[in-house]
C-alpha cells in the first residue's frame, strides 16, 4: 500500500481491519477509501471479508442501531424508509456528473462535474461522525467469470450492507484476484442525519450523483434501497456505459427457465416496467429462477448468453398471496432472513395491501406509531403499508424453485425475451416479433406503463420506458437502441422476441386474463422457440392459434379456455395500437436526437400493416378472422 494511504487508513481504524485493506493490492481502491475516511470523518471503520462472521455481524448490527427490528419469525426484521419523502426511488436529485467540455444527451439529469461534486461531498462532509464506516466488496454477476464486476460499497448504513449480503455474491477474493488490474464500481453512501425512528431526516439534501469519469456513485441522506444498494440502480447506469463501450448489453431483465416437454429447460429474459409482473412471471410455480430485476448479456461463440447480476430479490409485497404468488408467499410465510420494507407491523407481523389479510387497526410503520385515520404532517391521510413499494428482500438461495445454473460463469443461452408492460387497452396477452429488429423496436423501444409508487411522482399516468431501463440510461437513447439493434449481428441464431400484457381490460373495466394465466402465455413462447406451436400472422406479431392454447390451459392450470376469451383477449385493437404508435412516434421524432432512421421504418411499417388490416377488417379484429 502506498505511504500516503496507509498513513490515512492505520489512523482511522484498527490493526485488524488495516489488516484486511492491505491484503489487496489495489492503489484506486485504497485511494477510494482513504478519500472516504478523510471527507466522511468515521469513528470506526470495519472492513468486511467473505467470512460468515464477518457477514453475521453485519446482520447483528442493523438490529442493534435500530435500522432494522426482528419480527416475530425467526429471521425476518424490518426496516423503514423516512415517509413519505424516501418510498422510492428519487429521479429528482439522481444526476450524473458531466464534464464541463463534454455534457450528456439531454434528457439525462445532469449537473456540471465540479459543481456536483462540491454539492454532494459538501453534504458527505463529517457525516459518519460518531458512527462506523462499512467497506464491503460484491461482486456484479458470477465471480471468475467474463461477466464480473468488482464493486466496492462503503456506508454508515448496516441495512444497505445487508440488503447486500442477502442480493449480491461476495467479492473481498475476487478483489485480491484482480490486484492492481481492472475495472471496479465504487459506492460512498451515508444515511445523513437521523431522526429518532432512525429514517434519514434531511430529505432536501438528498443527492445521489453519479461520477461515470470515475466510476464512483455518491448517495446521500437516503435509505431506499433504490438510492443506496450501490450494485442495484446505481451500478447498472455505470454498467449500462461500460456495455457500450465494450460491446455487450446490461439490462433492466429478470432471467429464468421456462421448463418445456420431456424435461428441456429454455431460458429466457424480459424486460418489466416496475409493477408489471415481472418478479411474478419470474417466480412461476413449475419453472426456474435464475435472477428477478438485472441481467448482463454477452455474445460468445455466436450465441447470446446471460447471466443474473445478482443473487437475491428485493421484490414488491403487495399483492403478493397465497394464490396470486404461491412461491414468494410460502417463503415470506416462514421463518428465514428476510427484510420487509414500509409494511405495517403489529405484534411482530408484517401487513401489506393485498396480502388477503385485513389490516389491523394500529401498528408500526414508516410514519411512525399508525392508527386507522393518522394524519401526516401535509394533511394526508397515512396508509398503513406502502400500497405499491413496500417490499421484500431475500436470497435467491433460500427458493426451491431456484434455477441451477445461478452461478453458471458462462451464464446461460437465451432463447427467449419478454418485454411487458402495463397496457389496459392495446397489446395482446402474448404475441411474437416478425425478427430482432421488429421486437426490439415495435416491443422493446415501444413499452410503455402506467406509473406505479416505485418511483416518486405521480401514479396511474401512463409513461414511455424503453425496455424498461429508461430511468437508468447513461448513454443516449439512440444509442442504446443501436447496441440492442447491433447485438444480434454477432449471433449465429437471435433469441426470438416476445410481448406480454397482463393488464388487457375489458369495456367493464375488468382484466381479461387472470394474474396466473401467465403460467400459459410462458409455455407457448418457450414452445414457439422450438417450432412446436403455430402462430397466426397479426399486423403486431404472431399470435396463438386457439388450437394450441386450450390444451395449455388445460395442462398447466387445469382449467378451460373458452373460445369467447381467446377472441376477446386476442382480437387486434386497431386504433389503440395505431394511438400507441402515434405517441411512440412522436417521442422517437421530437424528443430522440439521432434516432436510428429503422426506429421510424419499422414503426411505419407496423402502420401500414394496422391500417392495411382496417380497410378490410374493420377496427377491432378478431383472431380467427386473421
Ligand atoms: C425497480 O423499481 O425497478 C426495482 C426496485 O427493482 S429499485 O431498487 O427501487 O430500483
Ligand atoms: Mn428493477
Amino acid at each position: 500500500m502506498k505511504d500516503s494511504y496507509a498513513r490515512i487508513l492505520k489512523g482511522a481504524m484498527d490493526a485488524d481491519n488495516f489488516a484486511k485493506l492491505a491484503a489487496i493490492h489495489n492503489d484506486t481502491l485504497h485511494a477510494f477509501i482513504a478519500d472516504a475516511v478523510e471527507l466522511c470523518q468515521p469513528a470506526a471503520v470495519d472492513v468486511c471479508t467473505d467470512d460468515p462472521a464477518d457477514i453475521a455481524a453485519i446482520r447483528q448490527g442493523a438490529i442493534e442501531n435500530g435500522e432494522e427490528a426482528p419480527l416475530a419469525l425467526e429471521g425476518h426484521t424490518v426496516h423503514f424508509d423516512g415517509y413519505p419523502g424516501d418510498q422510492g426511488r428519487d429521479k429528482e436529485v439522481t444526476r450524473y456528473l458531466v464534464p464541463a467540455e463534454a455534457p450528456l444527451s439531454k434528457n439525462l439529469n445532469q449537473i456540471e462535474r465540479e459543481k456536483g461534486l462540491a454539492e454532494v461531498r459538501g453534504f458527505l462532509s463529517g457525516a459518519m461522525k460518531g458512527r462506523t464506516m462499512l467497506v464491503r466488496f460484491f461482486c456484479l454477476g458470477p465471480t471468475r467469470s467474463a461477466f464480473a464486476i468488482p464493486c466496492a460499497q462503503i456506508t454508515d448504513s448496516h441495512y444497505v450492507c445487508h440488503s447486500e449480503d442477502l442480493l449480491y455474491r461476495v467479492g473481498y477474493e475476487e478483489f485480491r484476484r484482480m490486484g492492481n488490474t481492472g475495472d471496479f464500481f465504487r459506492f460512498l453512501h451515508s444515511s445523513g442525519k437521523l431522526t429518532a425512528n432512525k429514517v434519514s431526516a434531511e430529505m432536501d439534501k438528498k443527492r445521489i450523483y453519479i461520477d461515470y469519469t470515475q466510476e464512483v456513485i455518491y448517495s446521500v441522506n437516503t435509505q431506499y434501497a433504490g438510492n443506496t444498494v450501490g450494485l442495484k440502480k446505481l451500478a447498472l447506469r455505470l454498467a449500462i456505459r461500460k456495455a457500450d463501450r465494450e460491446g455487450w448489453l446490461a439490462e433492466h431483465m429478470f432471467v429464468m427457465g421456462i421448463h418445456g416437454p420431456k424435461g428441456r429447460v429454455t431460458y429466457f429474459t424480459g424486460a418489466f416496467p416496475s409493477a408489471c409482473g415481472k418478479t411474478s412471471t419470474a417466480m412461476l410455480p413449475g419453472e426456474t429462477i435464475v435472477g428477478d430485476d438485472l441481467a448482463y448479456f454477452r455474445a460468445m461463440d455466436g450465441v447470446a448468453r446471460t447471466v443474473n447480476v445478482e443473487v437475491g430479490i428485493f421484490g414488491i409485497i403487495s399483492d403478493v398471496n397465497a394464490t396470486d404468488d404461491p412461491l414468494i408467499y410460502q417463503v415470506l410465510a416462514v421463518p428465514g432472513e428476510i427484510i420487509f420494507t414500509n409494511v405495517l407491523v403489529k405484534d411482530g407481523k408484517p401487513y401489506w395491501y393485498g396480502m388477503g389479510e385485513d389490516f389491523p387497526p394500529d401498528g408500526l410503520n414508516a410514519a411512525g406509531q399508525w392508527h386507522e385515520g393518522k394524519i401526516d404532517q401535509f394533511g394526508n391521510e397515512i396508509p398503513p403499508a406502502n400500497k405499491g413499494n413496500a417490499r421484500y428482500t431475500l436470497s435467491l438461495r433460500a427458493l426451491a424453485n431456484l434455477d441451477r445454473e445461478l452461478d453458471n460463469p458462462l451464464g446461460v443461452p437465451v432463447g427467449g425475451i419478454i418485454y411487458g408492460g402495463r397496457d389496459s387497452d392495446t397489446w395482446v396477452p402474448v404475441q411474437q416479433s416478425f425478427d430482432w429488429a421488429h421486437g426490439m423496436i415495435a416491443y422493446g423501444a415501444s413499452l410503455e406503463s402506467e406509473t406505479t409508487a416505485a418511483t416518486l411522482g405521480a401514479t396511474g399516468v401512463r409513461s414511455f420506458n424503453l425496455m424498461s431501463n429508461l430511468d437508468f440510461l447513461a448513454i443516449s437513447l439512440a444509442k442504446y437502441i443501436q447496441n440492442n439493434l447491433d447485438f444480434a449481428k454477432a449471433l449465429t441464431r437471435a433469441p426470438a422476441i416476445f410481448a406480454v400484457n397482463y393488464f388487457q381490460k375489458g369495456p367493464d373495466g375488468k382484466f381479461l386474463t387472470d394474474r396466473l394465466d401467465k403460467a400459459v402465455w410462458v409455455k407457448w413462447m418457450e414452445r414457439r422457440v422450438h417450432g412446436e406451436v403455430q402462430a397466426i400472422k397479426a399486423p403486431t406479431g404472431w399470435i396463438p392459434t386457439y388450437a394450441d392454447l386450450v390444451p395449455l390451459f388445460r395442462g398447466v392450470l387445469k382449467k378451460g379456455y373458452s373460445r369467447e376469451a381467446y377472441v376477446q383477449q386476442f382480437t387486434i385493437r386497431i386504433p389503440e395500437n395505431l394511438a400507441k404508435l402515434d405517441r411512440i412516434e412522436r417521442i422517437y421524432r421530437q424528443d430522440v436526437p439521432d434516432t436510428p432512421p429503422i426506429v421510424l421504418e419499422v414503426l411505419a411499417a407496423q402502420r401500414r400493416r394496422l391500417e392495411a388490416l382496417r380497410k378490410t377488417k374493420g377496427d377491432y379484429v378478431s383472431p380467427l378472422e386473421l
